[in-house]
């Protein structure tokens, strides 16, 4: 079982595969379509398979399945899908909507480079909710790494200017920055976003960083549109994918990445300490098809 096990197939489950006709290939797009990867990718995936089926006079429904495979992979190349955080310190910023998994996925990843040997400090930026920071403070716990928090409604700048004092002072490696999904407009996310990069340039200049939006997998076509606004305001790296262990839609992976150009490099699949897994397109395909 590889990692992917968790993510539901209901897809292609109608699909048989040694009849290659015109009939398998409607119901091959409309498979891809109820499993999120978007209209224009479904379409143009199908007309590939079609023509490479043609020109390699290909029968086995195994070979088919391979070609799909091969297709749906490249859809995923668009970036390097390993975090880039060598200097010390670097800081990550998670940003994204409520909900979506911001806070329990740095917990999950401070759990895993905890356990690569690096030195991880949360820095509770979500300043909200006196909550937050609380829900901050178990998984810092749970994951044995240091927290800088302050109290509710202080400003998130400040937050992230201790964090990085104490990192600097402490020799860590990786801040983790939680943030606040509850921004009313885009032009508050911008600014606060904008702000906190200010101080990384200022306190951390040179600092390796990345700037991981996190989509929640079950909202599908619709995180997408909220994905682009973040994309527009944020510059980001790289996506964490979170409740694929709930969705049967696994194919938001590739409409993500023909979207937004942008690469999924953590997929979340349940809501303990492990579940947080890097993102592979082989294996992605692999277990989806
Ligand atoms: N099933 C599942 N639940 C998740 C996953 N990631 C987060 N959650 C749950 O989603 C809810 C919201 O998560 P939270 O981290 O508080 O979201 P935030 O508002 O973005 O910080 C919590 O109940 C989490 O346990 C995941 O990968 N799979
Ligand atoms: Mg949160």
């Amino acid at each position: 079982m590889g990692i992917f096990s968790k993510i539901k197939k209901a897809w292609f489950n109608a699909i048989t595969w040694n009849m290659i006709d015109d009939e398998f290939y409607d119901s091959l797009e409309e498979s891809l379509i109820l499993a999120d990867v978007g209209t224009a990718v479904a379409a143009e995936a199908v007309q590939e398979l079609r023509d490479t089926v043609y020109e390699k006079r290909i029968q086995s429904g195994d070979e088919v399945k391979a070609e799909l495979r091969k297709i749906l992979a490249r859809q995923l190349e668009v970036g390097d899908t390993t975090l880039h955080l060598e200097t010390r310190p670097s800081v990550a910023l998670i940003i994204g909507v409520n909900g979506v998994g911001k806070t329990t996925s740095i917990g999950k990843l401070g759990h895993r480079m905890k356990e690569e040997g690096k030195k991880v400090l949360f820095c509770a930026g979500d300043t909200f909710r006196a909550a937050a920071a609380d829900q901050l403070e178990i998984w810092a716990d749970r994951a044995d790494v240091e927290l800088v928090r302050q109290h509710e409604g202080a400003d998130p700048g400040a937050v992230l200017f201790d964090a990085l004092q104490a990192a600097k002072a402490r020799d860590t490696d990786v801040v983790l920055c939680d943030t606040a999904g509850r921004l009313h407009n885009k032009q508050n996310l911008m600014n606060e976003l904008a702000k906190l990069s200010k101080i990384i340039d200022r306190e951390a200049p040179g600092a390796d960083r990345e700037t991981l939006l996190v989509l929640d997998a079950t909202t599908g076509q619709n995180g997408l549109i909220q994905a682009k606004q973040f994309k527009e305001t944020a510059g980001l790296t790289g996506i964490i994918l979170t409740k694929l262990d709930g969705t049967a839609k696994g194919g938001i992976v590739i409409a993500i990445a023909r979207e937004l150009q942008v690469p999924v490099k953590f997929v979340g699949l349940g809501e303990g300490i492990d579940d947080l897994q890097p993102f592979n397109a082989e294996e992605f395909v692999q277990a989806l098809i």
